[in-house]
């Protein structure tokens, strides 16, 4: 792992602009097809991949709309959802904002209900499982007409508790916001957030609409805003939002090349922009991927990779308090940690979901090493003032953790003993760390071979330990 991608792992992030339907990797869309006895149009996976070769947004939506013709029952919506969920969790994405377009799938005589029941189980199962937070947002197909749209919002009236927001997607070029402007006055005056995709392949006149007459709380895309220098003073002034999908934009030929990519520029116009991932299975990058191949591509330093991060939450339709949260999160991750060592961070993170001592710092690797004898369960704990580090305790209460081995730069001060619940951990020489003693680990100096632990399935453990699963024994 590179530098770079260890620094976008460990940052705790939010996805806002994410079709559910263009998370339906090949194999799951085979699968489906086989489950349900429905032809598509491909023999092979490699065949479907090999068909996702596009010159613009409606090449690709011609695609797409194939695609979900394999979702018929609730298990298929849950599928989708979960195979989604659990990509972005093991991405360190804690908060995620999808869309749903329920008109690709009424259409084709599938129930409502069946389509939110099979998402929203698996949004519910997240968040239970991992604190994985969603909402869930509706779209409106915009080549279709606003009468089908109203349909639509009448369909999911009775459901509101688990609508977020509504938005506006497909078919740019032809279809502008204007068309939809008394089903977004219907939506709002429920309550909902409103959305629409506008300068993706539309004109910034498109993003001004969408402003003026939809009322939007965010821009999905708005790459063409930078043509009019007005508009960027405005989206700048009120802190728009711009859900940015850089791998979306090259694979549908927005750009040339991801060198041209207008997100650094974006970000120095004093915009607030984010990266999503958009439409993943068919573009070949889920979110990490958009932060680490654009950041290569375009240069963005540390500084800028963070802002992004802290931009998603930002843009989150979350209550104040949590968004502060989350930002004071990033702030933990990147805080006590040196220039140097802040490239180095994930290496040593845990991964746990419920937080310590009213922390909740959580990057998400756990790179705790073996211990000793094989332990099943490692109780874990975080030294969140000198980067991060790992301690604990086995069932048979031998020392389990292990931290910054091999790599001294978080442990700055020589000596220093990493404050931890049980375990305590000194440097005792360069690019060593060892287990001293836990409270009921018997004291004893244990020394560690390194061989890394992948670990998942973390709880709450007693005394503020955590205790994580390994998946090896
Ligand atoms: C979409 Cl990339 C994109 N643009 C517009 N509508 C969409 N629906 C799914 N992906
Ligand atoms: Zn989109």
């Amino acid at each position: 792992m590179t530098d770079l991608a260890r620094l976008v792992q460990a940052l705790p992030k939010a996805e806002l602009h994410l079709h559910l339907e263009g998370s339906l990797e090949p194999e799951l869309m085979f699968e489906l097809a086989r489950r349900n006895g429905i032809a598509i149009p491909y023999d092979s996976v490699e065949a479907i991949r090999a068909a996702y070769d596009f010159s613009n947004l409606q090449d690709f939506l011609d695609i797409y709309y194939v695609g979900m013709n394999v979702l018929v029952t609730e298990a298929d919506f849950f599928d989708l959802t979960w195979a989604y969920l659990s990509r972005v969790h093991d991405e360190n994405v804690r908060h995620v904002e999808v869309f749903f377009d329920p008109q690709g799938h009424t259409d084709r005589g599938i129930p409502f209900e069946t389509v939110l029941n099979g998402i929203s189980r698996a949004l519910d199962k997240a968040e239970a499982d991992w604190g994985l937070t969603s909402r869930l947002i509706l779209c409106f197909l915009r080549h279709l007409s606003e009468e089908a749209a109203i349909e639509t919002l009448e369909m999911a009236k009775p459901h509101l508790d688990r609508i977020h927001g509504v938005g506006l997607d497909s078919s740019e070029l032809g279809n502008p916001p204007s068309k939809f402007q008394r089903v977004f006055e219907a939506a709002g005056a429920l309550g909902l957030k409103r959305v629409a995709h506008a300068g993706e392949e539309g004109p910034p006149a498109y993003v001004h609409e969408a402003l003026d007459l939809l009322k939007v709380d965010r821009i999905d895309h708005g790459n063409r805003a930078l043509e009019d220098g007005t508009l960027v003073a405005r989206l700048g002034r009120e802190q728009m939002t711009l859900t940015v999908c850089p791998l979306s934009n090259l694979r549908l030929c927005g750009i040339k090349r991801l060198e041209d990519h207008p997100l650094k520029r974006m970000l120095a116009l004093g915009l607030r922009a984010t990266v999503n991932s958009d439409d993943p299975a068919y573009f070949g990058g889920y979110v990490n991927d958009n932060y680490i191949r654009t950041a290569a591509a375009i240069d963005l330093n540390a500084d800028e990779i963070i802002e992004l991060a802290k931009n998603s939450f930002r843009g989150a339709f979350l209550p104040a308090e949590e968004i502060e949260r989350h930002l004071a999160e990033i702030d933990a991750v990147v805080e006590g940690v040196s220039w140097r060592a802040r490239w180095a961070v994930a290496r040593r993170c845990a991964r746990y979901p419920f937080g310590i001592r009213g922390i909740r710092p959580a990057p998400n690797l756990y790179t705790a090493r073996k211990p000793v004898l094989g332990a099943e369960h490692a109780g874990i704990d975080f030294d969140f003032d000198h980067g991060i580090c790992v301690a604990g305790i086995d069932r048979s209460g031998r020392g389990a953790g292990q931290s910054g081995a091999g790599d001294p730069r978080p442990y700055s001060h020589p000596g220093h003993a990493a404050r931890s619940g049980g375990g305590r951990f000194e440097r005792r020489r360069a690019g060593r760390c060892q287990l001293r003693a836990g409270y009921d680990v018997r004291r004893e100096h244990v020394r560690r071979k390194s061989h890394p632990i992948p670990v998942s399935g973390c709880q709450s453990g007693p005394r503020g330990f955590l205790q994580c699963r390994s998946d090896r024994g």
